[in-house]
């Protein structure tokens, strides 16, 4: 990190508001935000400097989430606040298709993804060609595509959607079509054509993606937990497998799990999903009790405040988010669908 001096105070007073945040219910200690305090008032600065904003997705790291970010969501959310925000450079702190859907809504500013190997194993399961080969088997058939996903491959979808907003706009499709094709995420689209009724292949054509952290969870991360604490509520994440989705009490995204948190009073709460999400809503819900069960995604946390510091000092060409407009403009289309038919 570079070698700004703060005063005393400034310190103490950083310290006083990461404090305020909730770090010290994840294990933060006096030591540890005393170290993390120089490198949040660092990037702060350089971020006005730089008139820049720092959105973060609800799996980053907690220091991200609390010493730094502007603004904390799931897809849906960040994709819309970045579209409004006034600041010319967006430091996306989320993995590539987050920051590739900012630069594709909003190209005249300068999207920034401080860390390279920030991809996904979704985004990766699937390419533009694969979409192509698979419109041409079906054709005239609508592709629903989950917003994990690089931009060459929205841009030959006809609509996105993301965790948060996917079963409304299926039913509503499904009013006006008899058959769908869904990309990338296999378990999401299995878990949407059980609450939807709908027949595999025959009327949803699914790709064989699945996501690195939520496959791995199975039907045993249920059933010991529940004895253990009785009356707990368990929550998954709509990309874990259907078995384990069929016995649990909630399903959704990150920002449902988080709402059915909020207006319940559970004895106990378990997250199945990617440990940021815990960690989040340990620090907004405190007096709640969460149970352990989560995984750690390599990809959402790539990033750390070295790289952020960095990258808005001096960002590389690697971490400037480009896209071929005729590729950015279709997959504008194809968002824009999404804000249409969710809304
Ligand atoms: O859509 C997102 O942000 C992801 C990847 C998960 C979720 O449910 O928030």
């Amino acid at each position: 990190m570079g070698t700004a001096i703060w005063s005393k105070a400034a310190i103490e007073t950083e310290i006083e508001r990461l404090e305020a945040t909730g770090l010290g219910l994840l294990g933060y200690d006096e030591n540890a935000l005393r170290i993390l305090a120089e490198k949040t008032l660092k990037i702060n600065r350089l971020k006005k400097e730089k008139n820049a904003v720092i959105p973060a997705h609800v799996y980053q790291r907690a220091e991200i989430i609390h010493g730094i970010a502007d603004f904390t969501g799931d897809s849906y959310r960040l994709s819309k606040l970045c579209a409004e925000t006034k600041a010319s450079t967006i430091v996306f702190c989320g993995v590539r298709f987050m920051a590739e859907t900012a630069k594709i809504l909003s190209p005249e500013k300068t999207v920034l993804l401080p860390a390279i190997e920030a991809g996904g194993s979704l985004a990766e399961s699937i390419t533009a060609n694969d979409v192509r080969k698979l419109k041409a088997q079906h054709p005239n058939i609508p592709v629903v595509t989950y917003i994990n996903t690089n931009a060459d491959v929205k841009a030959e979808s006809d609509v996105i959607v993301t965790s948060a907003n996917a079963k409304r706009i299926l039913e509503r499709l499904f009013k006006e079509h008899e058959k769908l094709i869904f990309l990338p995420d296999t378990l999401m689209g299995k878990n949407l054509a059980k609450e939807l009724g709908k027949k595999i292949p025959e009327e949803m054509v699914i790709w064989h993606g699945t996501c690195v952290v939520h496959e791995n969870f199975d039907e045993s991360s249920v059933e010991p937990y529940r004895k253990m604490n009785p009356g707990v509520k368990i929550l998954a994440h709509s990309e874990c497998s259907p078995g384990l989705v069929s016995l649990v009490d909630f399903v959704g995204g990150t920002g449902d799990m988080l709402r059915y948190v909020e207006s319940t009073n559970a004895p106990s709460y378990m997250l199945v999903t990617e440990c940021g999400l815990g960690d989040l809503a340990r620090t907004k819900y405190p007096d709640k009790k969460f149970i352990p069960m989560c995984r750690l995604c390599p990809y959402m946390k790539a990033i750390d405040l070295d790289h952020v510091e960095k990258t808005l000092e001096n960002p590389q060409p690697d971490q400037i988010i480009e896209i071929p407009e005729a590729i950015r403009v279709k997959a504008k289309r194809a968002l824009k669908e999404m804000f249409r038919l969710s809304e």
